[in-house]
């Protein structure tokens, strides 16, 4: 755990083996930053459960160095994401294009702090299918960049995949809410079996499962 003074300061004078970034996704400004909640209205998010119709599945708070990049991914959330200070660039691919981007599977592992401030990483188990390097590289998919900046919302739908980077020091706030299962999930899903790289992983993971459940049984 580290205290958010010690985290300023380390920021404020970034040093070359630690990029650090407050991202939990866990609804952090409720059950970490709660302090906070007084300085940030509560029109976007009145705003957002007006037009989604549901509260908020979580509330973050993030802040971080301009060397901590977000990879590649999508969300199953409609998400109104809030620049308080700073800028980000978000760089976007539309959910159909779930058909090209190469994926890969990538080991679990975990960034622990030990007692003397530095850091090991730890591997947990399993593996995580993941999208394999970013839209830039990807030149068969095409991407919009976006730049947020201070005082900005920007609305992220449901499935768009994005790559996020950002200035130093940014902070920012979002709310997601939970997206509806419909029929654009639907297409979604169709669109994704199309993808060879998906379809191979997914194909070795099936017949590791049908391996171990044979020799369980
Ligand atoms: O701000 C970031 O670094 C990532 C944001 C993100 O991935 C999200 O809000 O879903």
């Amino acid at each position: 755990m580290m205290k958010m003074g010690e985290f300023i300061d380390k920021i404020e004078k970034p040093s070359k083996d630690e990029v650090l970034y407050i991202q939990k996704q866990n609804s952090n400004l409720e059950s970490e930053f709660s302090e906070l909640e007084d300085d940030i209205s509560p029109k976007l998010q009145k705003w957002g459960q007006q037009i989604f119709g549901t509260p908020p599945d979580a509330c973050n708070f993030w802040m971080g160095d301009a060397r901590a990049i977000t990879s590649t991914h999508k969300d199953h959330y409609e998400n109104l994401y809030c620049v308080i200070r700073g800028y980000k660039t978000f760089t976007l691919c539309a959910p159909y294009s779930c058909m090209r981007i190469p994926h890969r599977s990538c080991k679990n592992f975990a960034h622990n702090r030990n007692e003397d401030g530095t850091w090991t990483l730890e591997p947990m188990e399993g593996e995580t299918i993941w999208a394999s390097g970013s839209p830039l590289e990807w030149s068969t998919v095409k991407s919009i960049k976006v730049i947020v900046k201070q005082g900005d919302v920007l609305y992220l739908p449901s499935l768009w995949f994005h790559q996020v980077e950002q200035s130093h020091q940014c902070i920012a706030v979002n709310y997601w809410f939970d997206m509806r299962f419909d029929l654009k999930y639907c297409y979604f899903k169709m669109a994704e079996s199309l993808n060879p790289s998906l379809r191979s992983l997914l194909k070795g993971y099936q017949a590791e499962e049908e391996e171990e459940s044979s020799t369980h049984s």
